[in-house]
């Protein structure tokens, strides 16, 4: 019996310690240890050996399976910990390796500028309106005191569309929607998108403009002025250069357009001023008595300016932009670097 008990014991401790996996170890112990394993036999055989034998063999048979059940243990535990260094090797993480960056973008130019130059006003205490992109010949000329067949028209290369409407050419009709709408005093920017047949370098057949109207009693060509160069220099720094220059708009008298020095050649001309030194980025003026009388007020009691600037120019200028169709590429090359 003891022989027995030896040679299994010998296999066994073998079988464990080969054993290569947790499935195969618990084989093994069902093998010996299980219901009807090979250890449990001997044990039921103990009870019908002799008094003189039985505590001898018993005791033979239990340091066997005291025996098996530890080295089943801490087989087990170096399975376990080798499937778990196999586990660690496989998702091993270089904690030195630089991270994965995802960018987190930006706004678009234009939208930079639209919310740069709405704050401003806004501080100013300027409100923020909106008007429609689709307009009629009413509000976009005639109540602007552009009647139909007027000269000015031509420069405005409208989008005409079926039923008398248009895309709006400019984000002055605001001004007449907002004066016909409500009594002076009034003090609003509008931002919008606009829309002329148009296109080179610094024209676009879609782009953006802020109209600024300020009405009240005793509004003046000086306060237009010192209000322009109060955001131009505010936008731009004290080193760019801006000139107002004489000019015509049907619905303001005196007009004027303002030029910021080209951030190209900075003055010096070249292909993006088109050679002058300058880019023109917006017309102004007093508000024009028909366009007062067109809305129901009084120009004998109100008086008021209006400015109309372009947004892509005053990016352009801002950033250095050369051609104004860079702003609707959607080359993250181009617009990741203008910050
Ligand atoms: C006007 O549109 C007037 N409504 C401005 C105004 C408002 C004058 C209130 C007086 C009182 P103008 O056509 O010059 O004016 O356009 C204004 C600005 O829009 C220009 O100075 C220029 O910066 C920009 N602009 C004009 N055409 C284009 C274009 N095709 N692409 C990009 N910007 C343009």
């Amino acid at each position: 019996m003891r022989h027995e008990i030896e040679t299994l014991q010998h296999t066994a401790l073998q079988e464990i310690e080969q054993a290569d996996s947790l499935i195969s170890l618990d084989a093994i112990r069902v093998k010996y240890l299980g219901k009807k394993g090979l250890l449990t036999d001997i044990l039921k055989e103990v009870s019908s050996l002799s008094v003189t034998e039985k505590p001898l063999v018993g005791q033979w048979a239990n340091a066997f399976k005291d025996q098996l059940t530890q080295h089943i243990d801490s087989r087990k535990k170096t399975l376990q910990r080798i499937a778990r260094d196999a586990q660690l090797e496989q998702e091993k993480v270089d904690v030195t390796l630089p991270g994965s960056h995802r960018s987190l973008g930006t706004l678009h130019p234009i939208t930079q500028v639209i919310q740069t130059v709405t704050a401003y006003f806004s501080r100013l205490g300027f409100g923020i309106s909106e008007g429609p992109d689709i307009e009629t010949d009413y509000y976009n000329f005639e109540a602007l005191n552009i009647p139909p067949h007027h000269p000015s028209r031509d420069m405005h290369d409208t989008f005409y569309l079926n039923h008398g409407e248009l895309l709006r050419t400019h984000t002055s009709p605001v001004q007449i929607r907002t004066m016909t709408s409500q009594a002076p005093p009034i003090k609003m920017i509008v931002p919008g998108c606009v829309y002329r047949c148009d296109t080179d370098i610094t024209h676009s057949p879609m782009f953006h403009q802020i109209e600024g109207l300020v009405v009240d009693s005793h509004v003046t060509f000086a306060q237009l002025k010192g209000t322009l160069e109060g955001f131009l220099t505010a936008f731009f720094g004290d080193d760019r250069l801006v000139r107002f220059r004489p000019s015509y708009f049907p619905f303001t008298e005196p007009s004027t357009e303002v030029d910021v020095m080209c951030g190209q050649c900075m003055g010096k001309g070249c292909a993006s001023c088109k050679q002058t030194g300058w880019l023109e980025i917006l017309g102004a003026g007093m508000v024009h008595r028909h366009v007062f009388e067109s809305v129901g007020y009084d120009p004998n009691t109100v008086s008021g300016f209006a400015f109309g600037m372009g947004v892509e120019r005053l990016a352009m200028l801002k950033y250095g932009i050369s051609d104004i169709r860079w702003l609707y590429e959607n080359d993250q090359r181009f617009l990741g670097g203008l910050r």
